[in-house]
């Protein structure tokens, strides 16, 4: 046990250089919270909390990004109430060049989002991610830290479950940047209850999410699964995404279309297709025609939500160096769409073979369609709107998340510029043949703006102007309520997006 424990700190990274001040913001938590501190191991005051050093690690190391891993933070906190994140806010305020991060689940793919190097790492997951079914039976309160599959694991007991974040959440509880905890919801403070729902952590840190609970499937069964497909069956999926996306036959069905490239000289390529159905068998029709095209492999079934999210990668994924990027279209007629789909599809494959060739190990590319029909609009507005201002108007949008996964330390400076590139590569073929397409259902817009906008928070490298995506109302909007709940901008100590 102790030669293990040694072991692993002989083995830690290069030492980070601690900021002095977030070293004095780390002693004063230490003292006021010793149970829910610990020092990086090995720094100057590793040895006080010596014997709670993998609490230490685990919470450096869990990052869905790995490159995240060599960030090391003096220490980490693991608070367990909004009181005591109300503590550290108002020491982190008395040390104003002490940097720090806040790490929910820990799933942000952007380097230095929710990790720190030298900082005070605030780590939810730990002892703030419990799921709780409030009296009424019509919420559950979520702690930040939480997972997705904890959060079903819950509320499938009573199949039940939440939906879209954003759009579902009935109050927040957060703590603000000078340590007052309040409350947010459509009644106290609505326009930060209305910024913080696609506006990122710009505001307030928040410590409780309620989430509205809906009724989940056929009294908890669901159907759903993945398929994969052999390459030369991509260009039928490209068209039925197309129509999926416009028609949308089903509220209950939902998908998730990935395009795998890897390995060297690309000799990975096949397309796989993530099916949900809320009920224990989809309706004819219900995925407008992708349930014709003939899998290689198929484990959709009935079974229960959280079997579906683990199947779907809910389980948690550590360790790998990864970059993102995300781009918006118009959801397209089949042949546009296919024209699209398929210069993504080719690029990646350039980029693959190019890469191998640049000698480096194991890579995946990977490009994933996400539908974003008038119906999530719609169903957004009627849930009085949200930051991101989807108006049902300006028709069916795609997201296409566009992922990088490398393996060889070596490339985490020159992979990301490589997706980057790739990104900008397919949207300028848009832009150069495309635009001007209307999407599918449109009514009114400007065409060439509803084209690139908006970007997807969670899908969005750090060099895109999200908010901006957001179009100039809403961007002034967030960054005056910003003003108005953190006059000295103390959320923006930590990495992030800015207005
Ligand atoms: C550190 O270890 C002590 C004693 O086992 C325990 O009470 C405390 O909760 C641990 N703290 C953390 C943050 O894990
Ligand atoms: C679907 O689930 C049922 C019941 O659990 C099981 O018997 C059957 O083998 C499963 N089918 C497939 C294709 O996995
Ligand atoms: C979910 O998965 C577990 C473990 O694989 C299995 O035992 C259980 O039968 C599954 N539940 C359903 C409803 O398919
Ligand atoms: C791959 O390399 C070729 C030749 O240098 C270049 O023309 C092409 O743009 C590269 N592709 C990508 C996606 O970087
Ligand atoms: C594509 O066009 C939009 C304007 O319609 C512009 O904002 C964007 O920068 C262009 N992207 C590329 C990569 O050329
Ligand atoms: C904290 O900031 C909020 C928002 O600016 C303000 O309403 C509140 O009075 C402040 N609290 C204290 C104790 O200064
Ligand atoms: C009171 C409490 O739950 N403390 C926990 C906080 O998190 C650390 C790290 O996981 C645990 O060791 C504590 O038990």
């Amino acid at each position: 046990m102790i030669a293990a424990a040694l072991l692993l700190a002989a083995v830690a990274p290069v030492l980070a250089a601690s900021n002095t001040d977030a070293v004095s913001v780390c002693q004063h938590l230490h003292t006021a919270y010793p149970q829910y501190t610990v020092w990086d191991p090995t720094g100057t005051y590793g040895l006080e909390t010596f014997w709670n050093q993998s609490y230490y690690s685990n919470a450096v190391k869990e990052y869905w990004n790995g490159v995240n891993a060599d960030n090391r933070p003096a220490c980490a906190f693991f608070p367990a109430t909004a009181q005591q994140v109300s503590v550290a806010v108002q020491q982190l305020n008395k040390y104003p060049t002490a940097p720090f991060a806040l790490k929910g689940g820990g799933h942000n793919f952007n380097v230095g989002f929710s990790s720190t190097n030298g900082g005070v790492l605030i780590s939810f997951n730990e002892n703030m991610s419990s799921t709780t079914r409030n009296s009424d039976g019509q919420s559950f309160d979520i702690g930040p830290g939480a997972r997705w599959g904890d959060v079903y694991a819950v509320t499938q007991k009573t199949n039940q479950v939440v939906g879209l974040a954003c759009d579902n959440v009935v109050n927040f509880e957060v703590v603000l940047g000078n340590g007052t905890i309040i409350n947010a919801n459509s009644d106290s403070n609505p326009d930060l209850w209305w910024a913080l729902r696609g506006g990122g952590n710009r505001f307030g840190i928040v410590t409780k999410f309620t989430l509205k609970a809906h009724p989940l499937g056929d009294n908890g069964q669901v159907w759903g699964g993945i398929r994969s497909y052999s390459a030369d069956k991509r260009e039928q999926i490209f068209e039925a995404l197309s129509k999926f996306t416009s028609e949308y036959p089903d509220a209950k069905a939902a998908i998730i279309p990935t395009f795998e490239i890897g390995l060297p000289g690309a000799l990975i390529s096949n397309p796989a297709i993530f099916f949900f159905y809320d009920g224990a068998k989809p309706s004819a029709n219900a995925f407008a025609g992708l349930e014709d095209i003939e899998p290689f492999t198929d484990s959709t079934n009935t079974t229960s939500y959280t079997n579906i999210t683990n199947a779907a990668g809910g389980a948690k994924i550590y360790g790998i160096n990864a970059a993102i990027h995300v781009n918006t279209f118009p959801n397209m007629p089949s042949q546009q769409m296919t024209q699209l789909l398929e210069t993504h599809w080719t690029t990646y494959q350039s980029m693959i073979k190019n890469d191998s060739s640049r000698n480096l190990d194991l890579q995946l590319g990977t490009f994933t369609p996400q539908p974003l029909s008038v119906r999530i609009a719609r169903a957004s507005q009627n849930a009085g709107g949200n930051a991101l201002g989807l108006d049902p108007a300006n028709g069916d949008r795609i997201w296409v998340e566009n992922d990088l996964i490398w393996l060889n330390p070596a490339c985490n400076d020159a992979c990301p510029g490589y997706l980057h590139e790739v990104g900008d590569t397919v949207k300028e073929a848009f832009n150069n043949t495309l635009l001007g397409t209307k999407p599918t259902n449109y009514q009114s817009g400007d065409v060439d703006w509803i084209s690139s906008n908006p970007l997807f928070m969670n899908d969005a490298a750090n060099y895109q102007d999200v908010y901006g995506s957001y179009g100039p109302t809403n961007k002034a909007r967030l960054a005056s309520i910003a003003k108005a709940y953190d006059p000295t901008g103390f959320m923006f100590r930590q990495g992030g997006w800015s207005f």
